[in-house]
């Protein structure tokens, strides 16, 4: 074989057999044997010396050539060899870590089960945006510019003017222009109030808006429906609700709702304010598109992290937000 051959067998045999060296041991014996003071190259490098001047010129560069892919062969390997994990340094003996199984958050839990109640009783559930526009979250809702009503719930207004949504009523006024009755939907999402943050109030929580539109719809349709939900998910039969007057610019006549069970622990032995309710305002149906003298309906907007703490006895809200597992690990399963 003629020193050009033996230089290119030398490139592509070393460099493949310096890249397939299983392990540190294997690469440095490969580096002695191909790169060594005696090693495979040195030969070549001797040989050359005592080539023909025709050899010499024809074999220089690649001479050249093979040193650097069999260094850089080398070198690669000898830096993945390094950051690959020494199966010998594996403990095989020693205890696994403990990996704790994730569970659903408290919040969606209830979620799902309010969605199911009023599934079967046939509402849809949809959805809404977050970012909203002021007249969906007030103006369409009965709240025009410079209404003291928006004083209760101030927000988080976005450079464009779009603000987040303060509360879920603004998925009535975003379904009534496109949708005639009869209407039953439920939607269940989070809202955000610039609001000072207790063991009740938080920043960013969880409303369920339900709203029904139809002919002769009473405010004892609006009772029935809420007491329904709220037996089927706080799960027990000493559950009571009362109503109280109350004024909402969307609704008329407008209630909140309180809930107390006596079996309860706490705070929620005694009445706990759960929800604003009331019969549509007719303008509100107007504005919509929806003829008032012939349809009514009632709507509903409930604090979701308040029912999930009447049904877990929590007594701090910050619970469901906050990064502490402690707390969210006492739901699981
Ligand atoms: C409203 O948001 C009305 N949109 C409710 C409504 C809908 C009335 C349809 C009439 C018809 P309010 O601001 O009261 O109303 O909030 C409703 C419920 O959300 C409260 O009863 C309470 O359970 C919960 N809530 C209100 N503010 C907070 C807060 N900062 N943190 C946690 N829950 C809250």
């Amino acid at each position: 074989m003629d020193l050009a051959a033996q230089l290119e067998a030398l490139r592509d045999d070393g460099a493949a057999r310096l890249t397939a060296a299983a392990d540190a041991d294997a690469l440095e014996q490969a580096r002695i044997e191909l790169l060594g003071r005696n090693g495979a190259l040195k030969d070549l490098k001797d040989a050359f010396k005592t080539a023909s001047p025709e050899d010499k010129r024809s074999c220089g560069r690649l001479l050249g050539e093979v040193d650097q892919a069999l260094k850089a062969a080398y070198e690669a390997r000898d830096k993945s060899l390094q950051g690959a994990v020494d199966s010998s340094a594996i403990d095989i003996t020693l205890p696994g870590e403990d990996r704790r199984a994730g569970s659903i958050h408290p919040i969606s839990q209830v979620a799902w089960e309010v969605e199911q109640v009023f599934s079967s009783m046939g509402f849809d559930v949809v959805d809404g945006p977050h970012i909203e526009e002021d007249e969906f979250n007030f103006t369409r809702l009965n709240i025009p510019p410079d209404h003291p009503a928006r004083d209760s719930q101030d927000t988080f207004w976005l450079s464009t003017g779009k603000l987040l949504r303060t509360h879920t009523s603004s998925v009535q006024s975003r379904t009534y222009p496109d949708t005639q009755p009869p209407i039953r939907k439920v939607v269940v999402g989070k809202v955000f109030r610039y609001e000072e943050v207790d063991a009740t109030h938080d920043n960013t929580f969880t409303q369920v808006e339900g709203f029904l539109v139809d002919e002769q719809i009473t405010v004892a349709h609006l009772v029935g429906t809420l007491q329904t939900m709220i037996k089927a998910v706080l799960r027990r039969d000493d559950v009571e609700i009362r109503l109280r007057p109350s004024f909402f610019p969307f609704v008329e006549p407008g209630f909140e709702v309180d809930v107390r069970s006596t079996s309860a622990t706490g705070r929620f032995s005694n009445w706990v304010e759960l929800l604003g309710c009331g019969m549509i305002h007719p303008k509100v149906l107007k504005m919509g598109g929806i003829d008032p003298e012939r349809y009514q309906g009632f709507a509903f907007g409930l604090g979701l992290e308040r029912l999930a703490m009447i049904r877990h006895g929590i007594e701090d809200i910050r619970l469901f937000n906050g990064a502490d597992l402690r707390g969210l690990r006492q739901f699981a399963g």
